[in-house]
């Protein structure tokens, strides 16, 4: 199966190493700037993330660096003003905070997406110069609870293995890890190995994902369950002599206190009670562990983001602990990091409880090391507020100044509307981001123009500690800056002169590298494993230079690919800690009128708050809006209908998704994207639904259970628009729809608006709002409904069409006339009403539609997924829509059957 756009070309002409800006696979780009302007992107054969391989977001990373929408010029209160009055500006205004009310008045929240550079520095500001650690990042969203976990075991936040384990590995325990669509070259690695070397592959998760298509056994536990499943393998692995005793005894402490936690789930059926699994299949999981010392246990969101978090994750470790598989080659507890340097961040020291270069609050002689590195005598001595305690600190009054960098969290953090509301209250508000519209920004006092992707320089480091370099391959469009600057020139006019004059960022790499290796010697009581001593000389020249390498990096030595091989642990005693898990389920919440229990995460195609993404016509054709799958039961005892709108209540606000009926959510079970934002669509924003509840050891929201009310929405009518421009807040205001949402297509926008009122009465808000603009129109009435198109002079600017909502489906390809550039042929089909379904393109790479893939699996019976290949070509690109074909197939298959069954 074609799976690849590997590089297999001679030519290296032009081409850039680079890494990608989306996951934590951190795969490695080439990329060319091509006679026209335009980016030409390949996979780095080279780079050992992905070896030439990238998914469709990689690939479609030149349609993302556009010009268009970016933030251009810094401004302060909405007037655009110089770098240097806008940096005086933010410097002045944070010492006078400071001054007044003292260091922790101010915050920063920071971001997974910054280079280790930028978050090197922006974490020695406000740490070692501000004096206080109140500096959190988004992977508190993201990473804190394996953070949390991986100290209380190993003493140490690091990850044992590498993605080699996974090719090496017999069995493959996925847990809430959507591997497949989060972070797809790693899924496509596993699958060839699973396909060549017959790997077992165990999904636990709720739902079943893509990744289930090469799932040996998918476990769709209850939600929140995953500790009843580890705690219980604890038990059975002891019960069954699988337990490592020698292992146990020369490398691990409290196993015994354990065990005896784990004697709660002794027997399969209390795990079964408990997480609502088959016996049978709670058995088969536990032998196969039992039978495959090479194992890895890869998790993700599943299981981090969940009030009990940090428990789940020492749960899974224990089970690793007790067999000795940690560290050894096919074997290793994974935790897979989201954003491309989410591991970058915690090296450096981003979250607020953490230092840099892991060192520890409450050890006096890291915090005398840092202050002596960092010459300083300000330095922060205790953990500054996790991000949740940082915005509640701005409620009420505490923070009175706040910095955020390269996240949104007007649409990322639970219960959206509390957010929106202390932002737009908070009395003063810096915002530094590519992009000139997030639903953050809007909020900013402060603008502040980054540099993009394209644009930046720096490190980055992935899920296995491999650091890569980004490097610059355009020009900046106007007058964005590297973040590493803004935060330096900040702390200078701060009056950190010395502290801050970095002449460029290899200068800052370099300072970071003493700093890992500063007093860290062999010694037990000493040793931290993050190491970069071999590369704290490196040159500016060698830095540029700088090919991918795993850390640790020790005297020159080839790196040790894996992390506590021998056992020894960066404790005390040198021991991994066994974690005693007393977690006590309680039944859940859903009770009247919340009684479905809401899940939340990703799609295949668009990047969180689609600020990158969304400006991509290919991406952006995979889901066109923001949709609850709901299972046919739940629906229909609610008189949902499939690809219908619905409202979904909670205790924080209502929101109106499309419903999509299937069956791979259980029954009392939904699950909405995370991805629509203000920016984009008029409702779908799925944390207006969630409300904060956390993990009390790591601080990580839990976003995967919340309990809702879904009912249908009666619309009655519907108006599809087309324009090369956007629309603007006064245009979309006069409209007047229940609910719109916008999708980027080729040549401009796609507009869908829903109303609760007749089109008839559609018509007359729309005729109202095109008058305004003050160009003539040209329209088609037919018995579907009305159709025209708005010239601006001679030119065609916008085309739109309005019809009773069960028309919809029969209307002309409004898309088409814009991509087609409205040809003139195009205009007499579309006014003359002639019909084309609009379908989602499932296959990015060769705008595969799915109703292509359905009628050629209906028409010629395909239940291969080789054969839909052969058939539509869907799948030869990248292959990251490979399983969601075979998720297709089984779907026709299911409504074939339910068929027959009707008949
Ligand atoms: N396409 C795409 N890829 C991405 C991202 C993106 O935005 N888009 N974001 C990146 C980032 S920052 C991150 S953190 C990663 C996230 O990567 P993942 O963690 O793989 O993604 P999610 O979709 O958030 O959640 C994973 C799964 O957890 C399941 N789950 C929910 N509750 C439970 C539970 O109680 N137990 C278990 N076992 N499973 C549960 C959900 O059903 C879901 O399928 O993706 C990265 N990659
Ligand atoms: N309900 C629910 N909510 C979730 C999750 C979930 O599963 N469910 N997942 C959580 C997780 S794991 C994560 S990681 C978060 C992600 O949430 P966010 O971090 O809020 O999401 P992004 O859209 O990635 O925001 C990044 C912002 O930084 C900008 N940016 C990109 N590169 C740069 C740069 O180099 N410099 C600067 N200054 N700006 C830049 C982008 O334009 C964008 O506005 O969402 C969390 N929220
Ligand atoms: S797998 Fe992740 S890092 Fe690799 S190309 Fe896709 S989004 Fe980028
Ligand atoms: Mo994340």
């Amino acid at each position: 199966m074609p799976n690849t756009k590997r590089n297999t070309s001679k030519d290296n002409k032009g081409w850039i190493k680079t890494t990608c800006p989306y996951c934590g696979v951190g795969c490695g780009i080439e990329a060319k700037v091509l006679t026209s302007g335009k980016l030409d992107i390949r996979g780095d054969k080279e780079h050992p993330a992905n070896y030439g391989r990238l998914c469709s977001k990689g690939l479609a990373l030149a349609e993302t660096i556009l010009r268009k929408g970016r933030l251009l010029t810094p401004s302060i209160q909405d007037e655009e003003c110089s770098w240097d009055d806008a940096l005086t500006n933010v410097a002045t205004s944070l010492n006078d905070v400071i001054n007044k009310h003292g260091p922790d008045a101010v915050a920063f929240y920071v971001s997974g997406q910054l280079l280790t550079e930028d978050y090197y520095v922006v974490n020695k500001l406000m740490k070692g110069f501000i004096g206080s650690a109140n500096i959190d990042t988004n992977s508190r969203l993201c990473m804190a609870s394996a953070v949390a976990g991986h100290k209380r075991a190993f003493g140490e936040d690091c990850v044992p293995g590498n993605y080699q384990d996974l090719e090496l590995a017999n069995l493959v325990v996925l847990v809430g890890s959507n591997l497949a669509w989060c972070h797809p070259v790693l899924y496509q690695r596993l699958k060839i190995a699973k396909i060549q070397g017959g790997t077992k592959v165990v999904v636990i998760d709720p739902r079943r994902t893509s990744t289930c298509e090469i799932a040996d056994l998918h476990l769709p536990l209850f939600p929140g369950t995953d500790i009843a499943i580890f705690t219980g393998l604890l038990a059975y692995l002891s019960q069954h002599n699988h337990v490592n005793h020698s292992y146990v005894e020369q490398h691990t402490s409290n196993f015994d206190t354990a065990l005896k936690y784990s004697q709660r789930f002794s027997t399969i059926s209390s795990v079964s009670s408990v997480t609502g699994l088959r016996s049978s299949d709670i058995e088969m999981f536990y032998q196969w562990f039992c039978e495959n010392p090479k194992t890895v246990t890869l998790f993700s969101q599943g299981v981090n983001q969940s009030t009990s978090g940090t428990d789940k994750v020492n749960s899974i470790i224990n089970c690793h602990l007790a067999t000795g598989r940690i560290g050894r080659v096919g074997s290793s507890p994974f935790s897979i990091t989201g954003q491309p340097n989410a591991m970058g961040g915690r090296e450096v020291g981003g979250l607020a409880n953490t230092l840099a270069a892991h060192l520890e609050f409450g050890n006096e002689d890291h915090i005398a090391l840092l202050k002596d590195v960092w010459q300083t005598n300000k330095l922060a001595t205790k953990p500054g507020l996790k991000a949740i305690d940082m915005f509640d600190a701005i409620d009420s009054g505490k923070i009175k100044a706040l910095w955020i960098m390269a996240t949104n969290p007007a649409v990322s953090l639970p219960d959206s509307k509390k957010i929106n509301t202390l932002l737009a209250n908070c009395p003063f508000l810096i915002v530094s981001d590519c992009v000139s519209c997030t639903d953050t920004m809007q909020h900013a006092h402060v603008r502040l123009p980054a540099q993009g992707w394209s644009e930046k320089s720096g490190t980055v480091t992935n899920s296995e500690r491999t650091i890569s370099r980004q490097r610059r391959i355009m020009p900046t469009p106007g007058e964005g800056k590297p973040d590493w600057w803004i935060v330096c020139e900040v702390a200078k006019r701060m009056g950190f002169k010395e502290a801050f004059d970095y002449q460029s960022e290899a200068d800052i790499f370099s300072e970071y590298a003493k700093l890992t290796a500063a007093g860290n010697t062999k010694d037990k009581c000493t040793e931290r494993k993050l190491n970069l001593a071999a590369i704290q000389t490196m040159t500016t020249k060698d830095y540029q230079a700088f090919s991918p390498k795993q850390w640790p990096l020790i005297n020159n030595e080839i790196s040790s690919e894996r992390l506590f091989s021998d056992g020894h642990f960066s404790t005390p005693d040198g021991k991994a800690r066994f974690v005693a898990i007393d977690h006590r389920f309680s039944t859940p919440c859903t009770t009247s009128p919340f009684t479905l229990l809401l899940n939340s995460g990703r799609n295949r195609d668009q990047w969180h708050t689609m600020t990158q993404t969304g400006l991509s016509a290919s991406l952006s054709a995979h889901a066109a809006e923001p949709v609850v799958d709901i299972n046919p039961f739940d629906a229909t005892t609610r008189g949902i209908k499939n690809n219908k709108l619905v409202m979904i209540t909670s205790n924080t606000g209502k929101q109106i998704f499309k419903a999509h009926l299937s069956n791979d959510v259980m029954v009392g079970q939904c699950f909405a994207p995370i991805h629509w934002s203000k920016t984009n669509c008029s409702s779908g924003k799925v944390n207006s639904l969630i409300p904060t509840k956390t993990d009390l050891i790591s601080g990580q929201p839990a976003f995967k259970t919340t309990p809702v009310a879904i009912e249908p929405l009666m619309i009655s009518s519907v108006a599809t628009l087309i324009t090369p421009k956007g629309l603007n807040d006064k245009q979309l205001k006069t409209i007047c729809a229940d609910y719109w949402v916008k999708q980027t297509i080729k040549g401009g926008y796609f507009y869908r608006f829903l109303f609760k009122e007749s089109s008839k009465n559609v018509y007359s808000h729309l005729i109202l709002m095109l008058e305004h603009s003050g160009s003539s129109l040209i329209q088609g009435h037919g018995s579907t409904g009305w159709r025209g198109i708005i010239y601006c002079q001679t030119t065609p600017c916008l085309a739109f069409s309005i019809s009773s909502i069960e028309r919809e489906r029969i209307q002309p390809d409004i898309v088409q006339l814009l991509t087609s550039g409205f040809r003139e042929q195009d205009i007499h089909t579309f006014l003359s009403g002639c019909l084309v379904a609009i379908s989602p393109i499932i296959c990015t790479c060769k705008q595969v539609k799915l109703e292509t893939i359905e009628q050629a699996i209906i028409k010629d019976n395909l239940i291969n997924v080789e054969d839909v290949v052969v058939a539509t070509s869907a799948g030869t690109g990248c292959g990251s829509c490979i399983a969601e074909l075979v998720q297709i197939i089984s779907h026709v298959c299911e409504r074939d059957i339910e068929q027959e069954d009707a008949n």
